[in-house]
């Protein structure tokens, strides 16, 4: 696979001169200064492109291209604004970026309740926890049904007799305005903000600005979301025909309906149903490993086997699930994704495949720097030491020449 890194522009603090130090061949970036819904300026992507070539790299994959919330929920504004799409990819491809990543994940993108959860080794990593979420969900948010849904509440794929309100009770007798205040940073405002979400580092009010963005999917059921990406694909995908654009959509993070909100690529059922719905090559997956194992119902390596062929970028990390179904991320390599079969799968497949290693732990001087969440440098390039070792070793198996890139061969 051609190694990657997911780089923030030219503001990242982690720079494109370090990043050839450890071996990253390709660059995964956005616009991220173009408002959501505007078309993508050539002029704008090909200075960029041309910044990252200066360092001896490619831009790779274009992570994210956002779908506007009106597309997700059908507004009346959807066709103008994917008229827009189709115009970015067109721009982007005319400067050489075939591969769009993009999520169909009404108004959350990725959710996590503690960005800085510890290890037992001193390090840090993200963690996701179903009765803080609750507490969220039920007392700040103050959502209508919230706590009748989270009543009957089953958490996916385990089998546990947790009673997550009696949960949330508990955390209430205890919580404080600052613990609350740590719950809205987390969930909403720390992990969207950076990659293009809806809601901001500078917004003041982000929870009601959060209500108004949830009262958007009022009476959009499971169906009525699967119809629109169903449109929304078969809208673009002729001029990804015409100008060879791979679309590789990301799992759910986590791959479960959350906030009365339906979530639909979150499974193997779901993965068949949108492959099949708009069955074109360049309709594929981002096969994340971590969102996928986050699930306890999803058989990660079975699924990189059915859906490597239409997979056009892999993201390598997994995730650790609790007995109570919390889950944490763990190493690259342990947890529920099997990255050293991940790698064999999808080497075998295709060795050009763009991967890139994804929320690394928060290690040794990386707490100091300000990385975004789960974006650390040191942690990160940790993993992709271990990714390179597991690539090489694969390789051997497969009888493929490993490439090092950056030393005298
Ligand atoms: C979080 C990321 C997501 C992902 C988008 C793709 O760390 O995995 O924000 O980039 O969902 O559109």
């Amino acid at each position: 696979m051609e190694k990657t890194w997911r780089w923030f522009g030219k503001n990242d603090k982690i720079t494109l001169s370090m990043l050839r130090q450890i071996g990253v061949e390709g660059i995964v970036t956005a616009l991220h200064d173009v408002p959501n819904g505007e078309v993508w300026p050539r002029e704008k992507i090909r200075d960029l492109r041309e910044y990252i070539e200066g360092f001896g790299m490619r831009w790779s994959v274009v992570e994210s291209l956002p779908v506007s919330e009106s597309i997700k929920y059908g507004g009346p504004d959807r066709d103008a604004l994917i008229d827009n799409y189709k115009q970015s990819l067109r721009n982007l491809s005319a400067e050489g970026v075939h591969t769009i990543c993009y999520n169909f994940m009404p108004v959350l993108d990725w959710a996590r309740t503690d960005l800085n959860h510890p290890n037992p080794n001193g390090t840090s990593n993200l963690y996701f926890s179903y009765s803080e979420f609750a507490y969220f969900d039920i007392y700040i948010v103050g959502r209508e049904g919230a706590r009748e849904e989270w009543a009957a509440f089953k958490v996916p794929g385990i089998d546990t007799d947790r009673d997550i309100l009696a949960e949330v009770e508990a955390l209430r007798s205890k919580m404080t305005p600052e613990g609350e205040h740590r719950l809205v940073e987390n969930i909403i405002v720390k992990t969207q903000g950076f990659v293009s979400g809806n809601i901001r580092e500078d917004d003041e009010h982000p929870v009601e600005l959060f209500r108004q963005l949830l009262s958007l999917y009022d009476g959009i059921t499971r169906e009525r979301l699967r119809e629109n990406m169903k449109y929304f694909l078969s809208a673009i995908m002729p001029v990804c025909e015409e100008c060879g654009m791979n679309m590789c959509v990301h799992p759910d993070d986590p791959p479960f309906p959350v906030l009365g909100l339906p979530r639909i690529v979150t499974s193997d059922e779901d993965i068949e149903w949108f492959l099949g719905a708009v069955d074109n090559p360049h309709n594929g997956l981002t096969f994340c490993a971590g969102s996928l194992s986050a699930g306890a119902h999803n058989d990660v390596t079975a699924m990189a086997r059915k859906y490597a062929s239409r997979t056009h970028f892999v993201h390598l990390r997994s995730c650790h699930i609790f007995p109570n179904g919390d889950f944490t991320e763990a190493s690259h390599l342990g947890g529920r994704a099997d990255i050293v079969e991940l790698v064999r799968i999808f080497e075998k497949e295709n060795p050009e495949l763009p991967m890139r290693v994804d929320h690394g732990m928060t290690m040794l001087d990386d707490a100091s720097k300000g990385y975004n969440a789960g974006y650390s440098f040191l942690g990160r390039m940790f993993a992709m030491g271990q990714v390179q070792g597991i690539m090489a070793a694969a390789d051997k198996e497969l009888g493929i020449r490993y490439k090092i890139t950056g030393f005298y061969e």
